[in-house]
């Protein structure tokens, strides 16, 4: 256990030297939340993590999400009053800003999607329900046809088979038929996170294939068939020696595509997700959102038969506990940034336990010549522009992280800064 020292951040602030009182505005962001869940049951475990979703619904500085809402939707405990209010939030901001984006001709197929099950999750009417004049499933429908225009002509989606799977599953789950071409599209071994497998794609198209072959129409579909059965031993496969598969961030989903596709021995891996949420690895409520239903023995296909009557209504927020620790303690972090053969070395001081976000903000204030941009996603801030280069999906370009040669399995916002290393941040393809 590290040895943690509560200081007060004034009187720490009072003492420090004035070469690095810029440090200390951001000393109340470098502390870290306490740990505490490893005492507690199973029920214990889930319950916590299902009142950590509960009590991100007060947070209204993004757009609401809807695959948080979807989680609590799944979830066996309600605050009805709570889900209520961010249901009338999604059916407008979230919905606003579909249309728009759509106005402006940006591909929307997984944010649309979440939209749509969250819709499914409280048993709205879909049918009533239009975006830009059109009906909220035809205009699914069109976007998941323009990811498999591109597919065949291009030989990938217009934006990813994650969102392409989204698409594919929503439309299923709210009973729409789904055309033999859209699952032919469908290419396993395309189904990348950079250069690796990606898990959490390979458990989403699962479950979105396992929902048609359940459907009238799917059973004699051989060629879904095979599809499935190569993601199905993909996932399998994907199991590491401590049961996770992929990593601590894919498990929960693969649970769901084993639980869906009626795989029965997945207690390891489920057994890997509580030691994981017991360590406090998932405090992104996008991570929590992807691992509560699972935990709870459930997949995004029970959305098929959400029935929205005789719920419960028992849960409440808890107080969250309010101490402030602050590590007094600096380290010094080496940023490299890497466009093609130009490599650029930066080094920052920055407070122990510093998420990368805050050290990058440090040194892009300290005007070393470093410059960055963000933009907002599901999962927290996006890095887009490093020195003024754009990584964008039309390029298919981004900036991947990595920490002494080893990728990050987390955003800039989330990993936090321990000790002494060197980031790496490339310009890369997909
Ligand atoms: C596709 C994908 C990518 C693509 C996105 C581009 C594209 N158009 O395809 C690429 C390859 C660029 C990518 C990059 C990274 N990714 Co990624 N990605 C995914 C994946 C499979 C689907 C995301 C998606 O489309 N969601 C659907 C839409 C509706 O949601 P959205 O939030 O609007 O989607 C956007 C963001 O999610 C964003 N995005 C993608 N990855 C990440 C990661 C982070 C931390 C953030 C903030 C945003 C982000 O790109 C999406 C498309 O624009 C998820 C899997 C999952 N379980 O969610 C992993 C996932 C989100 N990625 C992950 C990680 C770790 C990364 C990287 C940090 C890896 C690295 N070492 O560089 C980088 C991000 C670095 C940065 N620049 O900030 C983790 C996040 C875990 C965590 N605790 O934060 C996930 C869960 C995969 C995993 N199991 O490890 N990713
Ligand atoms: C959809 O129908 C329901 C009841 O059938 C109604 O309460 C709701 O207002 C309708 N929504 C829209 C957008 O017309
Ligand atoms: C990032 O780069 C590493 C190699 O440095 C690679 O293994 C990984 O797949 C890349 N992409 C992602 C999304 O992690
Ligand atoms: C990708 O695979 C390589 C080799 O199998 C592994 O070392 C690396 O950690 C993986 N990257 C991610 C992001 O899982
Ligand atoms: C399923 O069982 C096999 C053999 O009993 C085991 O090796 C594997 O880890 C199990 N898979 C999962 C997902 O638990
Ligand atoms: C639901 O949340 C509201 C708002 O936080 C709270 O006032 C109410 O007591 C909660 N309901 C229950 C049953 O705890
Ligand atoms: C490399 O990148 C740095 C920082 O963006 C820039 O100042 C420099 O001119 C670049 N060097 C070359 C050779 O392109
Ligand atoms: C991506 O494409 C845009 C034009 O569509 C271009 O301006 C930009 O330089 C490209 N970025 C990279 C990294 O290639």
């Amino acid at each position: 256990m590290l040895i943690k020292i509560i200081w007060e951040t004034a009187g720490l602030c009072n003492r420090m030297k004035s070469t690095i009182i810029f440090l200390c505005g951001i000393l109340a962001m470098a502390a870290s939340e306490p740990c505490d869940l490893l005492h507690l049951n199973d029920d214990q475990l889930i319950l916590s993590l299902n009142k950590k979703l509960l009590l991100s619904l007060e947070d209204r500085s993004q757009l609401p999400n809807p695959s948080i809402y979807i989680a609590l939707r799944l979830s066996d405990f309600h605050n009805q009053t709570m889900e209520n209010a961010y249901l009338v939030w999604l059916k407008t901001e979230l919905h606003k800003n579909l249309e728009s984006s759509l106005k402006m001709g940006k591909p929307v197929t997984g944010l649309l999607a979440l939209y749509i099950l969250a819709l499914r999750g409280s048993c709205q009417d879909l049918n009533n329900i239009t975006l830009n004049q059109k009906n909220i499933i035809q205009e699914l429908e069109e976007q998941v046809t323009q990811e498999e225009k591109n597919i065949k002509e291009k030989e990938v989606p217009l934006t990813n088979y994650y969102q392409y799977s989204l698409g594919v599953l929503a439309q299923c789950v709210c009973g729409v038929h789904v055309r033999k071409e859209l699952v032919d599209a469908m290419e396993p071994e395309d189904m990348k996170h950079g250069q690796n497998e990606s898990v959490d794609t390979l458990a989403m198209a699962g479950m979105a294939l396992q929902c048609v072959k359940e459907s009238c129409g799917g059973q004699d579909d051989d060629h879904l068939q095979q599809i499935l059965n190569t993601i199905k031993d993909k996932l399998l496969a994907s199991q590491r020696p401590d049961g996770h598969m992929g990593n601590e961030f894919s498990t929960g989903l693969a649970v769901q595509a084993l639980l869906a596709m009626h795989i029965l021995n997945y207690s390891e891996p489920m057994e890997a997700l509580k030691r994981s949420a017991r360590n406090c690895v998932y405090h992104n409520p996008m991570a929590i959102s992807q691992v509560l239903p699972a935990l709870q023995h459930k997949s995004y296909l029970q959305l098929r038969v959400q029935q929205c009557t005789n719920e419960d209504n028992s849960l409440n927020v808890m107080p969250q506990p309010t101490t402030t620790e602050v590590l007094p303690v600096t380290v010094s972090l080496e940023v490299l940034v890497v466009i093609k053969e130009n490599k650029t070395k930066y080094t920052v001081i920055i407070p122990k336990l510093s998420s990368l976000l805050n050290a990058l903000t440090l040194l892009q204030e300290q005007e070393a010549g470093f410059t960055f941009e963000t933009e907002p996603t599901l999962w927290g801030p996006f890095l887009t522009v490093v020195n003024g280069v754009q990584a964008q999906q039309s390029n298919r370009t981004y900036w991947n992280l990595s920490s002494d040669g080893s990728p990050l399995s987390e955003g800039i916002r989330d990993y936090k800064i321990q000790r002494p290393q060197k980031i790496t941040i490339r310009l890369s393809t997909y």
